[in-house]
């Protein structure tokens, strides 16, 4: 007889804007996310015998989505996650665990002669800020980070040393191209209920402040000798910056740039020490990914 070993549901890219008008000032405050809810608990009748009364519909999901960030802040996004979760354990005994996965875009104010402006922003790249939160009745865990932070440094980085046999063509460098598209997350202490995530959260937007500074300065300051030390020595400093992180992961594309011989063409040099134009590669690329835990 089969049995449903694993099951959960709920509403998936649903989009949702906030603004927050400060009246003495007049300056607004935007955030731009995108919410994931899923559900798990007692439901299993609904996908075994069609018994839907279990099922809290997608639909109602969604609005929920939507009447909890009217009535909380959505900042810090690891709290409205909180909120939202904690929602549905209250209200539905059947319920045991709600997953939310929020993507919170940028929207950076305008500073428009030298002064911010009140109520304009402009998009100052594509990563997001991301929270992961599975809120049960035990307790709350919750994953912070950033993706899709795409950067690159034109010296500064090299790999040698590596396994010479007969599968390897790769010469060693000194000197090369490193891009990456960084994907950084930490993942806090469990919470032992939704009060204490309130309580501090002073730490969610220092911790992703922190996280986003120490991957560019290392990124930029470091020469690194590989992507694996790299990313290790990013993730130990946002251990020692987040007390309350229990691990820190990265996953990091190494995004290759080819260097082009083009002395078919008049004897041009554009190799080792010569090479200037290069050719971006799509794929394949190396992945490289590290959890760092406090021993
Ligand atoms: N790590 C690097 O930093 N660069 C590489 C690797 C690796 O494991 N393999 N090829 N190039």
């Amino acid at each position: 007889m089969p049995v449903v070993s694993a099951a959960r549901y709920g509403k998936d890219n649903v989009r949702v804007y906030k603004v927050h008008r400060d009246e003495a000032s007049g300056t607004h405050t935007v955030t731009e996310m995108t919410v994931c809810c899923l559900l798990e608990g007692e439901i299993e009748q609904s996908y075994t015998v069609a018994d839907n009364s279990v099922v809290v519909a997608t639909d109602s999901i969604k609005n929920t989505i939507y009447i909890k960030a009217k009535e909380h802040p959505v900042n810090p996004p690891e709290l409205y996650a909180s909120y939202l979760g904690q929602h549905f354990l209250d209200t539905y005994s059947h319920i045991t665990v709600a997953n939310v996965k929020l993507v919170v875009k940028r929207w950076t104010r305008m500073i428009i002669d030298g002064k911010e402006h009140p109520h304009s922003f402009y998009r100052d790249g594509d990563d997001t800020r991301n929270v992961e939160a599975r809120i049960t009745r035990e307790g709350i865990e919750i994953t912070s980070g950033i993706a899709g932070l795409l950067v690159l440094k034109s010296t500064g980085s090299a790999f040698h040393g590596f396994v010479r046999d007969e599968y390897t063509t790769l010469p060693e460098t000194w000197d090369r191209i490193l891009s990456t598209e960084v994907d950084a997350t930490w993942k806090w202490n469990t919470f032992p209920n939704v009060a204490t995530v309130e309580q501090k959260q002073a730490q969610y937007d220092k911790a992703w402040d922190d996280a986003r500074n120490i991957t560019m300065k290392t990124f930029a300051e470091e020469s690194s000798p590989s992507v694996q030390n790299t990313m290790y020595k990013m993730a130990e400093q946002i251990l020692e910056a987040a007390p309350e992180t229990a691990s820190v992961t990265y996953q990091l594309p190494n995004k290759h740039y080819f260097e082009i011989d083009l002395s078919w063409h008049k004897g041009i040099k554009n190799t080792g020490k010569d090479a200037e134009v290069y050719a971006p590669q799509s794929g394949p690329n190396g992945l490289i990914r590290v959890e760092v835990s406090r021993s």
